[in-house]
């Protein structure tokens, strides 16, 4: 993973159904048109973007062998993930769980893939939902590679923990494979096979491979889960605290501390949810937290990760252009593109 010669892979997921509001599925396309591409061409990047995944496929086996005997039709296969499909009804609250896990499968072989070959992927979302794609695909071909996990939230609720039943605020804890899913999806299913949803994502991001910043809306389930499992969060407290310089220092420094290899600094795989930065900087995404990271913050983090020269893999995660008015939107956007470029190596001077 040298800063050259570089190819980026764009991944295009314009999905939403991690989470109710419809929108954040045009993500990725409006980051897209916003001229991302070009703009990385122009920092010397080689970039691959075959368009954006559809998923279409997988809707349509999903609706046709519905667990219900409901005929499938294919206005079933539509987008609208508000309501739950009867071809995918939720276990316990989770909503479409069947659908999010096959589309993070999906995910999960086309980052493996490119990363394999040795490309950068940057997956464009879509809801956080996919970042159990991304981070799948990136351990399978950066065994070794930890997890910094940018965002207002932990996204670590489980089966027994989430209050929403939206599995955008889930990721990580099927991930980890902790408990409260194992539990909730044995009983669902006490014989899991292949087909159980989530029974493909192998648990292997361990706690101490993942380092959160920003965080300032943490349910109470999701802070006994981080403390029993000694998870390291730099809270937007310790931001004020220490400042984002220290702040990321210590994020790599706890990365590389369980380091199997200490001549090499590890792998990092960046997961960027855009609703980390303030919502005057970032204002269309889906969960809004007010007192967020300031534009230099998100940004500063994305450098000083590139300047390590161990990103491997890069998520751009919840704009969502159906929110707040057009100045917002394109804002939104454009603070997105700016990121990412960023975190492939724009300098400031
Ligand atoms: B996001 C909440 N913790 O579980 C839940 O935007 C919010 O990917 C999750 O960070 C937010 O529903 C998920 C209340
Ligand atoms: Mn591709
Ligand atoms: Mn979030
Ligand atoms: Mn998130």
């Amino acid at each position: 993973f040298l800063k050259s010669p570089k190819t980026a892979s764009i991944v295009g997921c314009p999905f939403s159904g991690g989470q109710p509001k419809l929108g954040v599925d045009k993500g990725p396309i409006h980051l897209v048109e916003a001229g991302l591409v070009n703009q990385l061409e122009e920092l010397g990047w080689n970039v691959k973007f075959d368009g954006h995944h559809q998923f279409e496929d997988i809707k349509f086996t999903l609706s046709s062998s519905s667990v219900d005997s409901a005929a499938p039709t294919a206005s079933s296969a539509d987008n609208d993930t508000s309501t739950s499909n009867h071809w995918d009804p939720p276990i316990g609250i989770l909503k479409n769980p069947r659908l999010v896990s096959r589309v993070c499968e999906e995910v999960a072989k086309v980052v493996s893939g490119h990363a394999k070959k040795g490309e950068l992927p940057v997956t464009l979302g879509g809801d956080h939902s996919l970042a159990m794609g991304t981070i799948s695909g990136t351990l399978d071909a950066h065994p070794e590679a930890g997890v910094i996990w940018v965002d207002a939230h932990a996204d670590i609720n489980t089966a027994a923990t989430t209050e929403s039943g939206n599995i955008h605020g889930m990721p990580v804890s099927f991930l980890m494979g902790l408990d409260g899913n194992q539990q909730a999806f044995s009983s669902f299913n006490p014989s899991p096979s292949s087909q159980t949803p989530f029974a493909w994502i192998k648990p292997v991001l361990k706690p101490s491979s993942i380092v959160y910043i920003g965080l300032r809306d943490v349910d109470a389930g999701e802070k006994k889960v981080l403390k029993q499992n000694g998870i390291k969060a730099f809270s937007m407290h310790d931001v004020d605290r220490y400042g984002i310089g220290k702040v990321v220092e210590m994020a790599l420094d706890h990365l590389n501390a369980n380091n199997a290899n200490p001549d090499k600094l590890r792998p990092i795989h960046l997961s960027f949810d855009v609703d980390a930065l303030d919502p005057s900087v970032a204002p269309s995404t889906g969960t809004p937290v007010r007192g967020g990271l300031t534009f230099r913050e998100g940004h500063y983090i994305c450098e000083r990760i590139w300047e390590t020269g161990a990103l491997v893999g890069l998520d751009l995660m919840e704009v969502n252009p159906s929110l707040e008015d057009d100045i917002s939107v394109k804002q939104t956007v454009a603070v997105g593109c700016s990121l990412v470029r960023s975190a492939l190596g724009e300098t400031l001077l």
